[in-house]
């Protein structure tokens, strides 16, 4: 982006830049530009300041610009800037896999790299498919996604997705995926604290599909631990327990897809072991290299590897992408995980998580708010829509917020929230108090 491009005598109306997920319309009409940032902080063309509530998009965990990932990162393009991962293979591929291992839980020592979180969505689903057909039991074709999920927008993604904007002008997509339904009840739940107390049957959907579609021909499911993109759905107590449970029990994979609650989002290194479940594949990118160098991996369970190193010599997964660890993807990756492991950004949301949600759940009497939700350093914020009007306070908030020098992230009439982990107790009360403005702005 030209440094003027902001600047008035310079429109942006017939940028040739398509913008993803935007009403480019009205966007480039009045646009909003980021030029510079710096840990918490984001600054415009013009020099304001503006505090990252979002961590950029749940992504930038470490906060922005971290002086030892910028360093590994010029270090590793002069040195080496691509290099080949198909029948041949770079050393910090290798060491960034083993480093990863070693934070994830125990069991899940294997690494495929993708670039992206839809792509590490796409990728777990077809190991999933595969494994079944390593093992004899080919039989097992169908994929079970949730209501309300997101998980990307490439096909096998979108198709287990459940937000209907996402998939409904895409035409039938992938063959032999249902889904179980949503968890969010505000009837029973609205303003829960943490995990919701309701609605841990609704896990038993997935035994209800058993017996619609025969056990034996289901390869997976794949939920997130807490919804982010649909709007902070947390899981209520037991529900993950139950999942867990019927997939067990029917021989039938569990995918977490981690992408926004792996890397420290909850408190813990990943969103599994905060609510003491384990799936047996689990889908990350985002917070993986900090978002410095795109890129996602898909973790998988011991058994499941060696499952497909049973077989003849030869390539065990037909799969890979071009840049399925990247070199500049790597050691960015590598020393995000030194600045977690040195500053504890792993663990640290976990003793900020009281103080958020307490700051969170004072919006509570305000009289658009409809319902706060909550977990770790994430929180939704849900407001009445106007009359005929879905989206528009929301996005009324949204646009006050950025001026007054916070940026948040909204959904729908949901104000989505999830601060870099480095995030200063200050700095919450600064998101909040902005929060707080916008929303009573628009009475
Ligand atoms: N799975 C989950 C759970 C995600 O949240 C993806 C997969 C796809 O990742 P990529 O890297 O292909 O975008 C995501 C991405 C939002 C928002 O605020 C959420 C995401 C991306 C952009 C915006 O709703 N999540
Ligand atoms: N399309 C063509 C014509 C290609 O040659 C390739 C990769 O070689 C791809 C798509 C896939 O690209 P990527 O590996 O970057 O996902």
């Amino acid at each position: 982006m030209n440094k003027r491009a902001d600047s008035r005598e310079v429109s942006l109306e017939q940028a040739a830049f398509w913008m993803p997920f935007t009403a480019n319309r009205q966007f480039k009409k009045a646009p909003r530009l980021l030029a510079r940032a710096e840990g918490m902080y984001y600054w415009t063309p013009e020099g304001r300041q503006v505090l990252d509530g979002t961590s950029g998009l749940w992504c930038v965990n470490a906060g922005h610009c971290r002086p030892k990932i910028v360093e590994a990162v010029k270090r590793q393009v002069a040195e080496m800037d691509f290099a080949p991962t198909f029948q041949m293979g770079h050393p910090i591929a290798f060491e960034f896999a083993e480093r990863l291992a070693r934070v994830a839980p125990p069991g899940f020592s294997r690494v495929f790299f993708t670039n992206s979180g839809s792509e590490s969505a796409d990728t777990a689903l077809k190991i999933a498919l595969a494994y079944h057909r390593a093992r004899g039991e080919a039989g097992r074709y169908r994929l079970i996604g949730r209501e309300r999920g997101y998980h990307g927008v490439n096909f096998g993604g979108m198709a287990v997705g459940g937000i209907t904007a996402n998939k409904k002008v895409f035409g039938p997509g992938v063959a032999g995926v249902d889904h179980i339904r949503h968890t969010h009840d505000p009837a029973r739940n609205a303003f829960s604290r943490g995990q919701p107390k309701h609605g841990a049957e609704f896990a038993d959907e997935l035994e209800r599909l058993c017996v619609l579609h025969d056990p034996s021909t289901i390869a997976a499911v794949i939920v997130e631990p807490v919804a982010g993109s649909a709007g902070v759905l947390v899981p209520p107590v037991g529900y993950l327990e139950r999942l867990r449970e019927i997939c067990t029990r029917h021989g039938i994979l569990l995918i977490f897809d981690e992408v926004i609650t792996g890397f420290g989002r909850l408190g813990t290194p990943f969103g599994s072991q905060h609510f003491g479940v384990m799936p047996d594949l689990f889908t990350t990118a985002k917070g993986i290299t900090n978002a410095t160098v795109p890129m996602g991996a898909v973790f998988v369970k011991d058994s499941i590897f060696e499952a497909f190193m049973q077989g003849g010599e030869g390539i065990e997964l037909f799969h890979g992408y071009t840049y399925s660890g990247h070199p500049l993807a790597c050691a960015a990756g590598v020393a995000t995980l030194d600045v977690y492991e040195e500053e504890g950004l792993l663990t640290r949301a976990a003793g900020l998580a009281q103080y958020w949600e307490d700051a969170l759940h004072a919006l509570k009497e305000m009289p658009q708010v409809v319902d706060i939700r909550n977990c770790g350093l994430m929180a939704a914020i849900e407001l009445a829509p106007r009359a005929g009007q879905p989206g528009k306070r929301a996005y009324e908030v949204f646009v006050k917020a950025f001026e007054a020098g916070v940026l948040i992230r909204v959904t729908g009439d949901t104000i989505a929230l999830s601060p870099p982990l480095i995030v200063q107790k200050s700095q919450i009360d600064q998101i909040f108090d902005c929060v707080r403005k916008g929303v009573a702005g628009t009475l």
